[in-house]
């Protein structure tokens, strides 16, 4: 395993989700270091000193620390399901999401920690993007057009954590093409292969294999078929 790329990962973060995402779908295998944010172990800050994750630490010695950049490591050598067809990592979209989105979505998610203004407010800041995406969805099943692509794959992890604020609001809100989007991606093979449970990383312990069941060709065009 030690020759294996290491991925130092935390399960619920959207951007390790993404950047797993990627990883499972090109069908690479690394080594996952399932971290505590508020406990990071110091082999993480080694390798990247802003001590976010993803990190991923290759074994020539060489740190991705980014994880739209994990993902194009990991689609550009493999990518079956076509998700960089057309689409980049640095389009608006992701853009949006990673700035104004993820800006209001913290103070929505964590409204007791900004009592400048009340959670409504912040959700309805947030709301703005949503929108985009519900008038996107409208026309199309997918961010990018007609198929899956890495524009879906790096945003639905952040619009899984906005709707998980208050599920109740989310289910009755006017966001019906959205809600079938996530659930597409919730629902798919692949996120229940990303979400597997690892105990938290020991320094000393090897790790795990990620993903833990190589994913099939049949688990990966589960995806595309939804
Ligand atoms: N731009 C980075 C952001 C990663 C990020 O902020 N991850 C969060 C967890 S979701 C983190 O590690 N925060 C540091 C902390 O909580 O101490 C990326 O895309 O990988």
């Amino acid at each position: 395993m030690n020759d294996l790329p290491v991925l130092y990962s935390f399960r619920r973060c959207p951007y390790a989700i993404r950047a797993r995402m990627a990883v499972a779908a090109a069908g690479i295998e690394v080594t996952i270091r399932e971290v505590l944010l508020k406990d990071k172990p110091p082999e993480l800050i080694a390798a990247s000193a802003k001590a976010t994750v993803p990190v991923l630490v290759l074994p020539d010695g060489n740190v991705i620390d980014e994880s739209l950049e994990i993902m194009g490591w990991a689609l550009t050598q493999r990518d079956p399901l076509g998700w960089l067809s057309g689409e980049e990592l640095s389009s608006d979209w992701i853009q949006t999401c990673d700035g104004e989105f993820k800006y209001w979505l913290d103070r929505y998610k964590y409204a007791d920690r900004h009592p400048e203004h009340t959670a409504e407010h912040y959700r309805r800041e947030a709301e703005i993007f949503l929108r985009k995406i519900e008038d996107r969805l409208t026309g199309f099943s997918w961010l990018g057009g007609e198929a899956p692509s890495v524009t879906d794959v790096a945003l639905f992890p952040f619009v899984r954590q906005f709707a998980g604020v208050e599920p109740a609001w989310w289910q009755g809100a006017p966001y019906p093409g959205t809600r079938i989007w996530l659930a597409q991606w919730l629902e798919g093979p692949l996120f229940s292969a990303v979400m597997t449970k690892y105990p938290r990383w020991e320094p000393g312990q090897p790790g795990a294999r990620f993903p833990t069941e190589p994913c099939s060709a049949e688990t990966v065009h589960g995806v595309t078929a939804q």
